[in-house]
């Protein structure tokens, strides 16, 4: 094997190139490049029936859906959310004059620890932003019932959940609204892309125009909306992509049984198994690092493997209430995030891909063990 090769976290899932060529071909040939073409509509409806959710539209990005959720719904005031996520979470709040609350963390799963909602719930309390944090579902559930003693709407981020079931149920089905990640990080990508699913038909029309500036027709603006149309070149890659994404994730679930197998007797390594009734994407692998127990710190860690080319990612460090601009709220006070705290200062993603070779699961299994 190469000796510099690097194996980094992550690595897109791309389309046979001979098919893309075939359906630029078909655009080409129409001339109708984006503003809903037809390869656009297809993908909707083909997004729609893979994912198993009544509404799909699609986004230019996984940011934009967040915006507009937040616009769509008119939310106001305070959303209570989760500092353990991508930034881009948190700027979606910021992007509409909302002041964010932080909530910490259920440290057996990663995401918003419901329990610890209520006490957070202010009388300028409109929303709830959790998010399916590396594609573990929430407590869907207990959030929903908290959400309707108090009146409020919930906006899932479910950036790193495309294709999560719970009981055979998409997870997307939760809430007011769910929004989707196509970045070319994501399990499924159309290079840079996202998507927004609802419930009904009235809201994905009323989404629709707030994608295209608010039009609602030639001359007629209903909404203050936003461009964020996908051209056809991306929706005819991502119809492309979808017929592989099973494979895709079949190929991650290996490496995470490998991965499982390897490090489940390592001292002071701990990581997530399957939840029951979880049908799940593996989108991601987190390892967790004591350092009393493992001899050394989640850093030291990092830094060997990534010296020996095996480039981990330590997501979700630093925690979004950490960034400058968010350290100043009350919410952000390290005190009232202790979960969140311990889980970004000893996680590291492994590597993590549809194309992994045995090779490199186990060069960085050795990595790890040596
Ligand atoms: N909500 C959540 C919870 C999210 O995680 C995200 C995005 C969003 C919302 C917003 O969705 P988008 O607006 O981004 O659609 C990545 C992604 O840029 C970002 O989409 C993602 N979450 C975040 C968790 O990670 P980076 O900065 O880590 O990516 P980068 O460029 O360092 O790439 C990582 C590795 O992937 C590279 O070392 C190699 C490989 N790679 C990457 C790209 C871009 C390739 O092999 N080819 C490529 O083209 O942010």
């Amino acid at each position: 094997m190469d000796n510099n090769h690097q194996i980094t976290v992550t690595s897109p899932l791309l389309p046979d190139l001979d098919e893309f060529h075939q359906l630029l071909k078909e655009i080409w040939d129409s001339k109708w490049i984006t503003n809903n073409g037809s390869f656009h509509q297809r993908l909707e409806k083909a997004l729609a029936e893979y994912l198993k959710v009544p509404y799909v539209s699609l986004f230019t990005n996984g940011t934009l859906p967040l915006i507009t959720a937040l616009q769509a719904l008119r939310i106001t005031g305070e959303v209570i959310t989760t500092p353990y996520s991508f930034v881009a979470t948190t700027h979606s709040l910021w992007w509409n004059g909302i002041k964010p609350v932080f909530v910490d963390i259920d440290p057996a799963t990663g995401n918003i620890d419901p329990e610890k909602i209520e006490a957070a719930i202010t009388p300028k309390t409109t929303a709830i932003m959790p998010v399916h944090v590396y594609g573990k579902p929430c407590d869907t559930k207990r959030i929903q019932e908290i959400a309707d003693k108090y009146g409020l709407k919930v906006i899932y981020d479910a950036a790193h959940a495309f294709g999560v079931e719970v009981n055979g149920e998409s997870i997307l089905n939760a809430g007011d609204m769910s929004t989707l990640s196509f970045h070319a990080t994501k399990v499924y990508n159309t290079i840079e892309g996202g998507a927004m699913v609802m419930h009904d038909e009235k809201t994905k029309k009323r989404i629709d125009y707030l994608k295209n500036f608010g039009f609602a027709g030639e001359t007629e603006v209903v909404a203050p909306g936003i461009n964020s149309k996908v051209d056809e070149m991306r929706s005819a890659y991502g119809l492309l992509n979808l017929r592989q994404v099973d494979d895709a994730i079949e190929a991650r679930h290996q490496v995470a049984v490998r991965y499982r197998e390897a490090l489940r007797d390592v001292d002071g390594i701990t990581f997530f198994d399957d939840m029951p009734g979880v049908k799940h994407n593996y989108s991601y692998f987190p390892i967790f690092i004591d350092a009393d127990k493992f001899g050394m710190t989640r850093d030291e860690l990092y830094f060997k493997m990534r010296d020996n080319g095996v480039l981990g990612r330590r997501y979700f460090y630093p925690l979004i209430s950490e960034f400058t601009t968010y350290r100043g709220l009350p919410s952000a006070a390290p005190d009232n995030l202790p979960n969140a705290h311990r889980m970004a200062d000893t996680v590291i993603c492994l590597p993590m891909h549809h194309a992994l070779s045995d090779a490199d699961v186990n060069k960085i299994i050795a990595q790890i063990k040596r």
